[in-house]
């Protein structure tokens, strides 16, 4: 009578026992996704104003914790898209720009642990780095840095960066005025060790000389700069450091990928896209430019170094003996600007080269102003200072290419130069001339002395001629526009060639053209003097007129704009040049 009853309690605790295994097994499976709400709640509170506060230790620093990745704002790299709901938000988001000049409200809400995907070429992920590299001190200066965007930069060094050949990072606080951020950067410091170290200027240096105070520290090999909102992918200082071992004169920087302003999202390169340094003739600040039909067919591979005219500055690998053998930088340079282009024209002109390693990716943030002013205490526009300390010394006659199109020179002192010129001569440097035709010949270069340069003034009207083009754009129609001096779309070469020429910044000009079947001046790309059809020159005549020499008809202007109509010799159609060297 019993047997029922065993049977129905024995089948009950199968099916228990089931129950039970099921669970566990399920629990189980489930305990990768624990680990991350774990790690979100216990290891790192990214929440709003929460970023630094949980201690990390350098062997969690070191562990790269993937896994945080897979549920945080940002993850791998991706971007957030955040819109302020409140009037508090509102005014936090607005702060963060204002005080930094991206969306440090956005920076904040990222992991400072962020990982970054490996998007490099498989044959750069594939590489064996054989030789015994050398060690590296990174330097990273920063002056009021959002502390999120520093410390991921910290992070990122550490967590990407193969131990061997870190020997620490140095990071130099040039004055910072921000309220915290030395003790909050403090509080995190200390909960990663030596190899981290800060150092501090006693007064504000500028990035140059700060730079500078970090190299003195730096017992690294190779010193390695960045900037202090930088993100470094997996594998970008192998590379870096292999080539400088193979030769200590390559000055070498990463592809510098950017992570956009608004959602720190970071965008990659890939190498056929990669663009390469070069300059603008107008203002001499970097640029940059795309790699020549000549570097692409000099390479065999994918991740062969890209010969690049100039670094953009702030992202690179040098050898500290080399780099001490070169005189390191301009120590009379201030706050921001110049130093970039001074490196490049010394590195090649006095022997070394510039490369830039597509193995090797780091992403900066590029923002569209800076947070500080170019201008020291004394009211000298920094910038223009430091780039007039550039040309005076390494830009031979060309200088005046520079000079005579920006006029606030004509009132500054580039300040002593003697040191600097005894340098080039000492290092046995190559003229500006022998860079230009070796290392940069595709880049026009403007004549020495043009015919004329300046404002073309419309006699009639008192009005000049402008390019009315300011975002460069081929066949924009030009205009009479009152004369404000300032040059821009108003400044005119005329060439040795007999073009009407005006600079738009970039390093391909705007020519006054008029082309077949139209009396419509416009502006346009110049095709240079070797094309038959000559619709892009002009001959400025004894009358003062401008003969157009394809259609032998002159310029004219009038209230409305220019045109071309049959010469007349009447008052609208003289014009008058601006500094005029040759007939
Ligand atoms: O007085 C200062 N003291 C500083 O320590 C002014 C700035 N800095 C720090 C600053 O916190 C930052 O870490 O110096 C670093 C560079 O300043 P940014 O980020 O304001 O400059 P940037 O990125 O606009 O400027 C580029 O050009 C500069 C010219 O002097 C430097 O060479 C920067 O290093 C350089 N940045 C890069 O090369 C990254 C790629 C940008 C491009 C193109
Ligand atoms: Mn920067």
């Amino acid at each position: 009578k019993l047997r029922p009853f065993v049977l129905y309690i024995t089948m009950l605790s199968v099916l228990w026992l089931m129950f039970v295994f099921i669970v566990f097994t399920l629990t189980a499976l489930d305990d990768s996704r624990s680990r991350e709400v774990m790690d979100q709640n216990v290891r790192f509170a990214y929440q709003k104003h929460d970023i630094p506060r949980k201690p990390v230790n350098l062997s969690t620093a070191l562990a790269r914790p993937h896994d945080v990745n897979r549920i945080l704002p940002g993850k791998l790299g991706t971007g957030v898209y955040f819109s302020p709901q409140t009037d508090e938000e509102m005014r936090l988001v607005a702060e963060g720009y204002e005080k930094y000049a991206f969306n440090q409200y956005v920076s904040d809400m990222i992991s400072v642990h962020r990982t970054l995907q490996d998007l490099r070429h498989q044959s750069c992920r594939e590489k064996a780095y054989f030789q015994p590299l050398p060690s590296t001190s990174v330097i990273i200066v920063f002056h009021n840095e959002a502390l999120s965007t520093l410390l991921r930069t910290v992070y990122s060094v550490l967590e990407n960066t193969p131990a061997e050949l870190l020997q620490e990072i140095l990071l130099v606080d040039d004055f910072s005025s921000y309220r915290n951020l030395k003790s909050e950067l403090e509080a995190e410091l200390s909960q990663i060790g030596s190899l981290v170290r800060l150092l501090r200027a006693k007064r504000r240096e500028g990035l140059i000389r700060a730079r500078l105070l970090g190299a003195r520290h730096a017992q690294g090999q190779v010193l390695t700069f960045l900037d202090s909102h930088c993100e470094c992918m997996p594998g970008w200082m192998e590379p870096l450091l292999e080539r400088i071992a193979h030769d200590r004169t390559i000055v070498v920087s990463p592809v510098l990928d950017y992570i956009d302003l608004n959602t720190f999202k970071y965008n990659f390169y890939v190498t056929e896209g990669v663009p390469r340094g070069g300059f603008y003739w107008t203002n001499m600040n970097f640029c940059w430019s795309q790699v020549p039909q000549y570097e692409w067919d000099r390479r065999t591979s994918p991740s062969d170094p890209i010969r690049t005219p100039t670094i953009a500055g702030g992202i690179f690998s040098i050898h500290k003996e080399y780099f001490e053998h070169i005189r390191t930088y301009d120590t009379n340079m201030e706050i921001w600007g110049g130093e970039n282009l001074d490196l490049s024209f010394k590195v090649w002109q006095c022997g070394g080269s510039l490369e830039i390693l597509p193995c090797s990716h780091v992403g900066h943030v590029f923002r569209g102003s800076v947070p500080y002013n170019y201008t020291v205490p004394e009211g000298v526009n920094v910038v223009i200072k430091n780039t007039m300390r550039v040309v005076e010394v390494w830009m031979d006659q060309y200088k005046d290419i520079y000079y005579r199109r920006q006029k606030l020179t004509k009132t500054m002192s580039p300040g002593d130069l003697s040191q600097k010129r005894k340098l080039r001569h000492v290092l046995g440097c190559r003229n500006f001339t022998w860079y230009l035709r070796n290392v940069y010949p595709e880049l026009y270069v403007p004549d020495l002395v043009p015919r004329a340069y300046g404002q073309v003034l419309h006699m009639s009207t008192g009005l000049c001629l402008d390019a009315t083009n300011p975002n460069g754009l081929a066949g924009v129609k030009t205009s009479l526009y009152y004369c404000h001096g300032h040059g821009g779309n108003q400044y005119f070469e005329y060439t040795r060639d007999h073009e009407l020429r005006t600079p738009i910044g970039r390093n391909w000009d705007l020519c006054l053209h008029c082309g077949m079947g139209s009396l419509d001046v416009i502006t346009t790309h110049c095709t240079g003097p070797s094309k038959v059809v000559q619709d892009q020159l002009w001959l400025y005549t004894q009358e003062k007129t401008l003969l157009h020499l394809y259609t032998h008809y002159c310029l004219e202007g009038t209230p409305y704009g220019v045109t071309l109509a049959t010469c007349n010799g009447q008052d609208n159609q003289i014009w008058r040049l601006e500094n005029i060297r040759l007939q």
